[in-house]
């Protein structure tokens, strides 16, 4: 079967995690990623918190599968004249370089207009357009600049970042978004364009709902779903909402059987108005459901602290695995907190393809995540990531060099 984006060249300029990961996804939809490293380093992320000694490292091995690898230094005269008949054959370029190294290499956006007007060169940085378009980014500072962190945490603790890679795999999503839309607008007016995917913005986007409070705030002073409410005042800023759900239906993490010696023995708990008289009868309040203090959301909001203290009576007699099967039969919404060690066992990941086990030359089997996104005409089979310069020889027969040629480039360091 073919893939979606079958016969799409991909000059992949990318390192560490957040243009990788788009890269990767591309990847998985059926272009040919062809990713460019330099000879003797190559991405900074094959060496970077090994688990063993001379293979990748699980952080590049886990970014860069079903892609191809290059070598070619850039800077070198002859290595630049190699990416320019690159440039004139590909689709689309993907970097992420710290602000202004494509221009630095000799490849401003002019030059590359001029090599190939059809190619979409699209970009990963930190910041857009402003006072902070030059600074590097790292994963963390997006996170805290996109507003993800002063709203994460509790009320009487500092910021928190998420574990969950909001900036850079965020932001390689959001790329990836914006690629494969410049590809199909090319089919109408035949031209590339530059695609530009700043990670503050991408984190943003993400946090959304927290600048829609912002403006609740503002308006009304207070935000009666937030655990703030009522006792504490607010500020003039969303202020970091713990554990509570973020739309209306309530929600938080509640203790369940073993908490006191596993620190993942808990459930998210969602108070959902439709099953609320279920949740009443199942943990034993049956008055509440025509109690005026509770009948209704807005009744029970100022009372939420004491909801999930009851509800936890009842949680804490069972464990996360348990509660779940009996909630789902109730139809009450709800989540068990997983650790990544239940996930990385979970039968059905791997069935579906979430989790993928693939075998690595030199590290053996490492387990990886698979496409998260299933198209059913174009599926995914996710291969390791390659060698450092593994693919430097077909690739270039490929771009038309002959073996001499390539021995030359060899020789002058430009590969
Ligand atoms: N041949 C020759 N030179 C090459 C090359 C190649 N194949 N590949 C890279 N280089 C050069 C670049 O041209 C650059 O040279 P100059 O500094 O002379 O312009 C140099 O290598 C370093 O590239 P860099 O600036 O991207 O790398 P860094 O380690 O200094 O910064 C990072 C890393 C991630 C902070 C920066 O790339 C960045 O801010 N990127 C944008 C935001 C981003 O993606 N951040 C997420 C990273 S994941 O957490």
């Amino acid at each position: 079967m073919g893939k979606a984006l079958d016969g799409v060249r991909i000059l992949d300029f990318t390192h560490v995690q957040s243009g990788p990961t788009c890269t990767q996804l591309l990847a998985w939809f059926g272009a040919d990623v062809i990713k460019v490293e330099r000879a003797g380093a190559g991405d900074i992320t094959r060496e970077q918190l090994r688990d063993l000694p001379d293979a990748d490292s699980l952080y590049f091995t886990m970014l860069n599968g079903n892609k191809r690898s290059l070598t070619l230094d850039t800077k070198n005269p002859q290595g630049k004249r190699v990416l320019e008949r690159m440039i004139r054959e590909c689709d689309v370029l993907v970097e992420n370089f710290a602000p202004g190294a494509l221009d630095r290499m000799g490849f401003s956006w002019e030059h590359i207009q001029s090599l190939n007007p059809r190619l979409i060169v699209a970009s990963v940085k930190g910041f857009g357009p402003g006072p902070y378009e030059d600074c590097k980014v790292y994963e963390n500072v997006a996170q805290c600049v996109g507003g993800a962190a002063s709203t994460t945490g509790f009320d009487d603790g500092p910021p928190v970042v998420s574990g969950a890679q909001i900036g850079d795999s965020g932001t390689g999503l959001h790329l990836a978004l914006g690629i494969v839309t410049a590809l199909f607008q090319r089919t109408h007016t035949g031209r590339g364009q530059k695609v530009l995917a700043a990670m503050q913005d991408g984190v943003l986007n993400l946090c959304r709902v927290k600048l829609r409070d912002q403006q609740r705030l503002e308006r009304t002073g207070v935000m009666k779903e937030y655990p703030q409410f009522p006792n504490s005042a607010f500020g003039d800023a969303v202020p970091r909402a713990g554990n509570a759900s973020g739309g209306g239906q309530p929600g938080w993490i509640l203790k369940c059987k073993g908490w006191e010696t596993d620190p993942n023995a808990y459930i998210y708990f969602i108070a959902q108005a439709p099953v609320w008289d279920r949740i009443c009868k199942l943990i034993g309040r049956e008055e509440w459901i025509d109690d005026p203090h509770f009948a209704t959301p807005s009744a029970r909001l100022p009372h939420l602290k004491d909801i999930f203290a009851e509800i936890e009576h009842w949680t804490m007699a069972r464990t996360k695995f348990e509660a779940m099967a009996v909630l789902n039969r109730h139809d009450i919404p709800c989540g068990p907190i997983l650790s990544m060690k239940e996930i990385a066992n979970d039968a059905s990941l791997r069935a579906s393809g979430t989790i993928v086990e693939v075998e690595h030359p030199v590290r053996g089997k490492y387990l990886t995540v698979g496409n998260p996104i299933k198209l059913s005409d174009s599926p995914t089979e996710v291969t390791r990531s390659p060698m450092l310069g593994e693919h430097t020889d077909e690739v270039l027969a490929e771009f038309g060099y002959s073996e001499t040629e390539i021995r030359s480039l060899r020789a002058s360091g430009a590969i």
